[in-house]
């Protein structure tokens, strides 16, 4: 990729909303992609790898988990702080902002929100350092968005419990430590278990052939006969809204990331619309491009404004979760909108790999999908203003 040239869009001031922690938290992990991120991600995404040389990084910027207390490892900070944190990480690219995701929000948070204290002081300084990687397994291969019908169970067996069953499109999967499953008790419940690598009967395979989130390892999860402890199950949650919950904290990140990668091309086609000329003058001097450019900015500004005020809401334990879909939903939209519209003020430099807006809309492919997919996310918003449920 070429050079890292980013420069933030803030057309409203909205730095004006944060504070100086806020802004010293997003400018240190804003210099660490251009550090450590920007000269290598293109290299690892045409050669669909995942950078582990990132991790260490991470961890000490306090990227897993964020809003974890410190005194298991957490950096303890709010969730503006965790938002800006996804915003630069998905600036530089969706797939490590979907390692750091899936690392707070989907691992860290439920052992933290639903274990016990033996699981949190055993699983959450490790995962907090990056010393493990967690993975999520709650999609299956005949249950995406309809996790309710999961076909993954437990059997009771006195001191263990025996899981059968698949997950699949797990990120971090083929390398995580350990992984937090959600399966079906003998009575039908949903609960959620701590398997570790090496348990015997659990396999990982790796998903090949993505042309999507190529920096970001995905993989199954297999269970065959496993024999889990059952000091490993998480015990203050049961039910469908044990995932859920998790789903609430990593949407709420992606709502905030996607805007990143919004921000990245819009940034990367203002500047190149200065420079390249064509009829004699810069591209950014003919109206088209400026309708362009102007519609890009305004929407990544009321962007900005959403997730700021989702932000306040969730640090004040009011953000509903229909709140954080919409949100999900509007800055996955526009990034994918935005994306689109600067690789074509690119030309055909814009399907290369010296910029780095295909390779976001690449990745906004899945960021669209996963975490619950546009559509679901609209009906949800649907339900919530008429109350009445599509899904049933
Ligand atoms: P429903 O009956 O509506 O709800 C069951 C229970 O859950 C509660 N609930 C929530 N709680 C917390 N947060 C939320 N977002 C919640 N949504 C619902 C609800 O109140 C209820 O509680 P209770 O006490 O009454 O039991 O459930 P449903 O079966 O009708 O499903 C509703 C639906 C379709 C919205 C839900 O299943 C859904 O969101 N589906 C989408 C699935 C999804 O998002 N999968 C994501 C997999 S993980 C992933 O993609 C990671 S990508 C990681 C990366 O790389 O970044
Ligand atoms: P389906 O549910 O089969 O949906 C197919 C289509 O039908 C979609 O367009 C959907 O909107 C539509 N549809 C479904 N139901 C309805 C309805 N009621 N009304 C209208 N339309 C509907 N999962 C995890 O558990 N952990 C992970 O770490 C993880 N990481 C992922 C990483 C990647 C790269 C990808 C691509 C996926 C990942 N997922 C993960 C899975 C992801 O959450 C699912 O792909 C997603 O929830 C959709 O499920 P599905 O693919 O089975 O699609």
């Amino acid at each position: 990729m070429a050079q890292d040239l980013y420069q933030h869009p803030d057309y409203y001031q909205i730095d004006e909303l944060l504070s100086d922690e806020h802004k010293l938290i997003r400018d240190s992990v804003r210099a660490f992609v251009k550090k450590e991120i920007s000269p290598i991600i293109e290299d690892y995404a045409q050669r669909s790898a995942f950078p582990n040389q990132v991790i260490k990084g991470l961890g000490e910027l306090g990227c897993f988990g964020p809003f974890i207390p410190q005194e298991y490892g957490g950096a303890g900070l709010d969730y503006i702080s965790y938002g800006l944190m996804m915003q630069e990480l998905e600036r530089g690219d969706s797939g490590l902002r979907s390692t750091a995701s899936v690392q707070g929000s989907l691992v860290m948070y439920p052992i933290y929100k639903y274990g016990n204290e033996e699981q949190r002081k055993k699983y959450l300084p490790k995962l907090a350092s990056g010393e493990w990687m967690g993975c999520f397994g709650l999609t299956e291969p005949n249950h995406g968005s309809n996790p309710a019908g999961m076909e993954t169970k437990f059997v009771d067996q006195g001191d263990h419990v025996l899981l059968n069953g698949a997950k699949m499109w797990i990120s971090n999967a083929p390398f995580a430590q350990v992984a937090v499953v959600w399966a079906k008790d003998e009575a039908g419940d949903i609960r959620g278990l701590i398997v570790e690598r090496g348990m015997e009967g659990f396999s990982t395979p790796e998903t090949h052939g993505k042309w999507s989130l190529r920096a970001s390892a995905t993989g199954e999860l297999v269970f065959d006969n496993v024999k889990v402890p059952k000091e490993n199950i998480l015990p203050n949650v049961k039910g469908l809204k044990g995932p859920l919950g998790c789903l609430s904290s990593a949407r709420y990140g992606i709502a905030w990331g996607a805007l990143g990668c919004a921000m990245d091309c819009y940034d990367t086609a203002l500047r190149y619309s200065k420079e390249r000329i064509q009829f004699g003058k810069p591209i950014g001097a003919f109206q088209l491009t400026q309708k362009k450019l102007a519609e890009m900015i305004t929407e990544i500004t009321k962007g900005q404004l959403l997730v700021w005020r989702l932000g306040t809401l969730r640090n004040e334990d009011r953000a509903t979760p229909a709140q954080i879909s919409m949100a999900k939903r509007n800055s996955v939209e526009t990034a994918l909108n935005i994306a689109r519209e600067a690789r074509q003020m690119l030309g055909g430099m814009g399907i290369t790999g010296e910029f780095p807006i295909m390779r976001h809309i690449m990745n906004l492919e899945s960021v669209v999908t996963y975490e619950g997919t546009h559509d679901i996310h609209l009906l949800i918003t649907g339900m919530d203003v008429t109350g009445f449920n599509a899904f049933k």
